[in-house]
């Protein structure tokens, strides 16, 4: 092929692939920015993991910081040694380069060092996971977690709770999660608190952590598998709370939901809740054919600072605007609801409101 045309060639793949990537950013942008003002997300604080809050995280920390600072010493040896061998053996005259044919104890020792190395590593990483992922024993907490696109769902089978998006757990006690998919899969990880675990469709996976510190309260987590278009905003939070404060929230979740007083805001609410098919996909304790499994248990969501996996803060304005146009809230979301008037979209924030 002449040069001409080999030129027209790269010029047309290098165009072709500048305008597929120039495409496929503008297509994203669609689910990267939403398109309501209202939509600033929810504000997690920054995760930490050199700041570990749990037994089981301060291990995994320690582990990770031992093999940065191994691999810290071996890239200063290998790295010297390199630079020592280029100075050395720079490009000179062949009749002044020392001839070296072999040195078996040399090649004896850089075939040992990292096979000690690696067998030290794998070692510690044996002992760490079966330090951190031991069944728990005694007094500890059990929570199903449940990855549905794009929300977390939390089950705490011995109490009847059933919540989303934050996970109550009570400080100096061990929690035991299982962790369930209804879809796709989904990775389970809130870094100061616990390694990453996946969750798998028809599969239970495991995982334990002993909260040791209040600390800031409210850790973050996040799906961390790319389970769809709202993988991103598929976020959670564990809220670690004392002994005394996890029993009220228990307790308190376990209440069903008031029945609004005839006549009010919130009532209508409750019957648009019903007549506009919010119930199929969502249930509240206390309001009758409110049994839908699609989303969220709505019995106490103003408990929880967030909506829909952190897309908003949990206020009436943002659920408003939620409540009116999810589509335009979290693009993909499986969130889908007909036209509504404002007066209804009003009175169902009344009633969601009520739900404390
Ligand atoms: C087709 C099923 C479906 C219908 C119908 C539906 N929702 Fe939802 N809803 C969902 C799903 C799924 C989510 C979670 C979305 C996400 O986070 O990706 C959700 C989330 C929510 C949330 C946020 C809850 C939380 O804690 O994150 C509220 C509030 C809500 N829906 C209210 C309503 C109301 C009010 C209606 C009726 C006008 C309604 N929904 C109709 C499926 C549905
Ligand atoms: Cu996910």
């Amino acid at each position: 092929m002449n040069p001409v045309s080999e030129r027209r060639r790269m010029v047309f793949f290098v165009g072709l692939t500048i305008v597929l990537i120039v495409v496929g950013i503008l297509l994203s942008l669609r689910y990267l920015s939403p398109a309501t003002d209202l939509s600033q997300p929810y504000t997690f604080a920054t995760p930490n993991i050199m700041a570990p809050a749990s037994e089981e995280a301060a291990k995994v920390r320690d582990l990770f910081v031992f093999i940065l600072v191994l691999a810290l010493v071996v890239f200063v040896v290998v790295e010297g040694l390199l630079l020592y061998a280029i100075y050395t053996f720079r490009n000179r005259p062949v009749e002044q380069v020392p001839q070296i044919l072999g040195n078996t104890k040399l090649e004896i020792a850089w075939t040992a060092a990292p096979a000690v190395i690696l067998a030290a590593i794998l070692g510690l990483t044996l002992q760490t996971m079966a330090e951190t992922r031991a069944p728990a024993a005694g007094d500890y907490v059990r929570v199903t977690a449940i990855g549905h696109q794009y929300w977390w769902e939390f089950q705490y089978p011995t109490e009847g709770v059933v919540t989303a998006g934050v996970m109550v757990v009570p400080v100096n006690t061990t929690i035991e999660v299982e962790m369930e998919s209804v879809d796709v899969e989904h990775g389970f990880w809130a870094p100061e608190l616990f390694g990453k675990i996946d969750a798998i469709p028809g599969y239970t996976t495991r995982l334990r952590f002993t909260p040791t510190t209040i600390g800031k309260g409210e850790y973050g987590g996040q799906c961390t598998q790319f389970c769809g278009v709202q993988h991103a905003q598929m976020r959670f939070s564990v809220q670690v709370v004392t002994r005394e404060d996890y029993e009220a929230w228990v307790q308190a979740q376990l209440q069903p939901a008031a029945t609004p007083a005839e006549g009010t805001a919130e009532a209508r609410g409750a019957q648009q809740f019903v007549r506009q098919g919010c119930v199929a996909c969502h249930v509240i304790d206390g309001l009758p054919g409110a049994v839908g499994k699609v989303g969220p248990n709505l019995t106490h969501m103003m408990s929880r600072p967030f909506i829909a996996g952190g897309v908003v803060p949990n206020t009436p304005e943002h659920l408003a605007v939620w409540i009116a146009k999810p589509q335009d809230v979290k693009p993909g979301s499986l969130m889908v609801v007909g036209r509504m008037d404002e007066a209804t979209v009003s009175d169902l924030v009344a009633y969601l409101t009520s739900l404390k």
